[in-house]
Formats: C-alpha cells, structure tokens, sequence
C-alpha cells in the first residue's frame, strides 16, 4: 500500500552536512520526496511532536536539542514508507543500530541520532499534519515507476 512517512533530517544531521546523504539514500531506493522544508522548530512544536516522551528523563535535553539548530522536514512516499524508512534509519540508538543503516554508519550518540521518522501509519499522518499543509505536499509518479515500486 502506497504510504507517506515524515522523515527529520535533525539537528546534528543538518550540523554534519549529512541532509544530502539522508534524502540521497531514500532516492535511491525509489520513494518518492512529496515535500521538503527547512524549518527552525519552536518549543511549541518540539513539545507536539515528542508529546509521547513528556516526563521522560531525557525530555528537556530533547527539546534543547532538536530547537537547536534548523531540521529539514520532508514527506517520503511509496509503498510500505513507514516501515522501509525507519529500517533505512536503524535503531533509535546509533550505538546499537546495523552498519548500512543511517544511524549505523554516521551516529554513535542516543542523544544525537541524526534523523527522524514516523513509527506508523498513524503517527505518520500527525506528525505530517504537524509540519506540512496538504497543498505543500505533492503525490508524483515517475514514467518507469512500474519498475521501482511496481505501482
Ligand atoms: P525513534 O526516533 O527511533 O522513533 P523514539 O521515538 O523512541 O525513537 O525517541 C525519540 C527521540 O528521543 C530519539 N530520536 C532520541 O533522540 C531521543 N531518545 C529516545 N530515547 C532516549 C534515551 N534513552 N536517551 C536520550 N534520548 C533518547
């Protein structure tokens, strides 16, 4: 099922002049970019997106850290997005995360861990509304797409 996912290149990420190697690695393997910003993440919006992890230890360091800098916002489209994208990034810690995933190869840091991205269809469609508005997202096919997604 065609699927959209919402992917964080974060600070650290942006920091490193990685942005490129994230969205190169998605291209790649044929998603599809439906929409892409830069934008500099207020408390206000910190707080909603890590609504989840509120009271956590690690919460304030969180937020201090994904406000720190500007992320690039992107939704990623194709079949299965979600859970393709968050096997290209590995486990949420880079220590712990496989060597060909983003996390693997670039992060060695929990704290720092470079990207972002949806953890289900259902998150996915909130964080999307989020950051983007629907006529800031485009649906695109390639002419050979048959090839790529088979859709
Ligand atoms: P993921 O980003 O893999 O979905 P989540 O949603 O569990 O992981 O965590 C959101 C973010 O919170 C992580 N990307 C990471 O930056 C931070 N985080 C999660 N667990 C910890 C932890 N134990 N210590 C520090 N930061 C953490």
């Amino acid at each position: 099922m065609t699927e959209r996912t919402l992917v964080l290149a974060k600070p650290d990420a942006v920091a490193r002049g990685l942005t490129g190697e994230v969205i190169g690695r998605l291209e790649a393997m044929g998603l599809r970019l439906a929409a892409l910003k830069m934008i500099w993440i207020d408390e206000e919006l910190a707080t909603r997106h890590y609504s989840a992890h509120v009271g956590k230890p690690f919460f304030n360091g969180l937020i201090q850290y994904i406000t720190s800098l500007p992320v690039v916002a992107m939704v990623w489209e194709g079949p299965s997005a979600v859970s393709v994208v968050r096997k290209t990034m590995g486990a949420t810690n880079p220590a712990e995360a496989l060597p060909g995933t983003i996390r693997g190869d670039f992060g060695l840091d929990i704290s720092n861990n470079l990207v972002h991205s949806s953890d289900s269809l259902e998150s996915a469609r909130k964080e999307i509304d989020l950051f983007f508005k629907e006529e800031e997202i485009f649906s695109w096919k390639r002419p050979h797409e048959i090839y790529i997604t088979g859709e």
